[in-house]
């Protein structure tokens, strides 16, 4: 006998949790991760490290991000302004090692991997609080770039 009940719905599949792809970055005072670690999670710039007291005074650092790849921008002045150094995941023991120890006063921590052409559009628009936006000032540039390399071929 054909059964012309409607199948019973299932129990609506369990909503996958949003993956939160949040970077993790840790900065200590000393060299080789010594004295109080200070940790930032999730995308951020941080315009002033004076505003968590650590302005002039990262020695190293540790930065790993769940997609496995991202970048960690250190900036000499506050705002992302002058010198920068960056880096991929993985850890620095001593920023001496790159000229850079005790000397950030501003930095991005992204699972983005950002050329020096992203960083210095960043430079350029600074003084930017939220991540969203310097994602979107990063993107914008990245777009520009390319119309101007098609056209470029043209
Ligand atoms: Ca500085």
């Amino acid at each position: 006998m054909i059964n012309k009940r409607k199948p019973v719905a299932k129990a609506a599949p369990k909503r996958a949790k949003a993956r939160v792809l949040q970077p993790l970055l840790q900065v200590y005072p000393g060299t080789n991760f010594s004295g109080p670690a200070k940790q930032f999670r999730g995308n951020i710039g941080v315009q002033r490290l004076s505003s968590v007291n650590l302005n002039d005074d990262i020695e190293s650092l540790r930065f790993s991000s769940p997609t496995g790849s991202g970048t960690v921008v250190l900036f000499e002045n506050n705002n992302y302004k002058g010198e920068y150094v960056k880096f991929s995941t993985g850890s620095v023991d001593d920023l001496a090692d790159f000229n850079f120890d005790n000397k950030a006063s501003s930095l991005i921590a992204t699972t983005l991997t950002l050329s020096d052409a992203d960083i210095l559009e960043i430079q350029q628009n600074g003084l930017r609080p939220n991540f969203g936006e310097i994602l979107k000032i990063v993107l914008r540039g990245r777009m520009r770039r390319a119309a101007k390399r098609r056209s470029a071929k043209k």
